[in-house]
């Protein structure tokens, strides 16, 4: 398996719960490391930016609404399969619809406010690691 990175969000939700160590020990339980992580209070222009390829869906508003409204902490995760281990490790994007014991399944209050986010594909996480990092904030495991 190939070393990765990958883009991790926790969402104004999880930030307001007190669960940012919780949420990383699960990430580090399951073999994934902390490359680089910040706390932010996202501007509505870069968090559209991310979002951008739903910008046309009805829910973009509300989402970026949401994302902007209080800090958020991003962090670049480094590990073996890393894109896809932390999709395993966050669930399905409904907390509802989402496996027992994961991200989204523990913290998530609905489908706007599930938590966490993970990037979907190593093109993903690379557009949206940089969109956050310079390389300089990312240390790899020695
Ligand atoms: P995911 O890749 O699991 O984060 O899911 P998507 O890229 O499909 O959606 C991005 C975010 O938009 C989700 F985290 C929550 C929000 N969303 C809604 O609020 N309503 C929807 O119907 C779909 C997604």
């Amino acid at each position: 398996m190939s070393k990765e990175i990958t883009l991790s969000i926790i969402k104004p939700n999880a930030v307001k719960k007190n669960v940012i160590g919780e949420i990383i020990s699960i990430f580090e339980k399951n073999n994934l490391q902390i490359a680089a992580a910040k706390k932010v209070l996202l501007s509505k222009e870069l968090c559209q930016e991310f979002y951008a390829e739903h910008k046309e869906r009805p829910f973009f508003e509300e989402l970026v609404e949401f994302m902007t409204s209080a800090p958020v902490i991003l962090m670049a995760l480094s590990g073996d399969n890393a894109v896809n281990l932390n999709r395993e490790i966050m669930g399905a994007t409904n907390p509802s619809e989402a496996k027992p014991g994961s991200l989204r399944a523990l913290y998530g209050d609905s489908l706007g406010e599930n938590a966490v986010h993970g990037s979907d594909s190593l093109e993903s996480a690379k557009r949206e690691v940089t969109l956050f990092f310079n390389d300089s904030e990312i240390t790899l495991p020695m």
